[in-house]
């Protein structure tokens, strides 16, 4: 059984600050941290002006830095060979590669909102598993910018919280070109302890959800079947839902109703945008049903979005498909996949006692279908990013 432990911070920080050394010759100054998070419900409502109930998690990313006295940047990570290097007026669109866009582009939009940082030395080091649907990359981005924003002498606060949402979606928009929402971004930076956050992509307002489990584990399997979100399939559902909001004259699926979804013309937009409007709605359910502790609605709400997402949005695949069948015959009261989809991670609700029953049960379905052996992760709820002192 592989359960992936979200480490102990003083000890990772302790360490990287070492590596810091060691690559660079001198110490970092500032170490940032983000995490990575768990959707509860809410999946490609973020870009349609929707409602999502995010969880961060206590698996996090780590950024140390310290600023150059010149215009070089430069970006590497104990879980990558590759370092990259340029200078700052090389970070923008279509200028860095590969995975040190997330980092070199949130130092991009930082300047571009008028921060005039200069050049710096990045190393990271993160426990968030990398392609497994728990946003790994606006880990990166936001432990980067709480970094960079330390530097910038503004630190954390109520304002700049906003300013680096909106620079982490920069980075993943415009530097990477994954064509996201912001839901991961938004979480990484507000997510609280003990809290799922509801956000409201309409309205732009963040609340924190307290959780109480009452006995209950999230636990989170990674398929180990590995996405990426600048590939065709997000875009193509994206592109499915802004034909259904031109079609119906709307101003986002979120101002649709279902009986005017189901008179779209085009069977597979229509089926698009039944998942949306109806998970929308599935989101402000699940929050009530949770503030009650109603775990069968949970069950039947977290039911009715994986089978939304299997048929209606097609994002999910055998392996998401087996995790959530799997956990809830082995006593999960409630299991769907969660996040972007096409591969990555199913999340469930299970009685603290079943959890490595549920564990067990999943690893044993996983060889006897022939896939790979997924690995597990609890998701305890926990802070969003911050800078770590000392
Ligand atoms: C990915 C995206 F980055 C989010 O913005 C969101 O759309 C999610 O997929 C699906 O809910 O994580």
């Amino acid at each position: 059984m592989d359960l992936v432990e979200p480490g102990e911070p003083a000890a990772l920080v302790d360490a990287l600050r070492g590596a810091f050394a060691d690559r660079y010759g001198e110490p970092p100054t500032t170490v940032g941290r983000a995490p990575g998070r768990v959707n509860l419900i809410g999946e490609h409502t973020d870009y349609n002006a929707g409602l999502v109930l995010p969880v961060a998690l206590p698996h996090a990313t780590y950024a140390a830095l310290r600023a150059r006295g010149d215009e070089l940047v430069r970006v590497a990570s104990r879980q990558q060979d590759d370092v990259w290097e340029g200078l700052l007026t090389e970070l923008g669109p279509g200028q860095v590669d590969g995975w040190a866009g997330y980092a070199a582009g949130v130092l991009w939009a930082l300047r571009e909102a008028g921060y005039p940082l200069p050049g710096v030395d990045l190393l990271v080091d993160s426990t968030v598993p990398v392609g497994a649907g728990l946003s790994s990359s606006a880990a990166l981005e936001c432990a980067v910018g709480a970094a960079l924003l330390e530097l910038a002498g503004v630190g954390l606060t109520d304002a700049t919280r906003g300013e680096l949402v909106a620079a982490a979606i920069r980075a993943e928009t415009e530097v990477v070109g994954a064509p996201t929402g912001g839901m991961d971004q938004t979480v990484a930076v507000h997510g609280a302890a003990g809290a799922a956050l509801l956000v409201d992509f309409d309205s732009g307002t963040e609340t924190q959800v307290p959780l109480d489990l009452a006995g209950h584990t999230l636990l989170v399997t990674d398929t180990r079947v590995s996405h990426a979100h600048a590939d065709g399939g997000y875009g193509a559902r994206r592109a499915d839902c802004e034909t259904a909001v031109r079609e119906l004259g709307v101003p986002s699926l979120r101002r649709a109703d279902l009986t005017a979804v189901e008179g779209l013309g085009d069977e597979r937009v229509r089926r698009r945008a039944r998942h949306v409007v109806s998970e929308i709605q599935r989101v402000t359910d699940t929050v009530a049903a949770l503030g009650e502790g109603r775990w069968d609605e949970v069950g039947s709400l977290f039911d009715a979005s994986h089978r939304s997402m299997r048929d209606d949005f097609e994002i999910s695949c055998p392996e998401l498909d087996c995790a959530v069948a799997v956990a809830v015959q082995a006593g999960a009261v409630a299991a769907r996949m969660t996040g972007g989809g096409f591969g990555g991670s199913s999340v469930a609700v299970v009685p603290d006692e079943r959890v490595d029953a549920v564990m067990r049960a999943v690893d044993a379905a996983f060889v006897l279908e022939g896939f790979r052996a997924p690995a597990h992760l609890r998701a305890v709820p926990s802070a969003g990013a911050g800078v770590e002192r000392g």
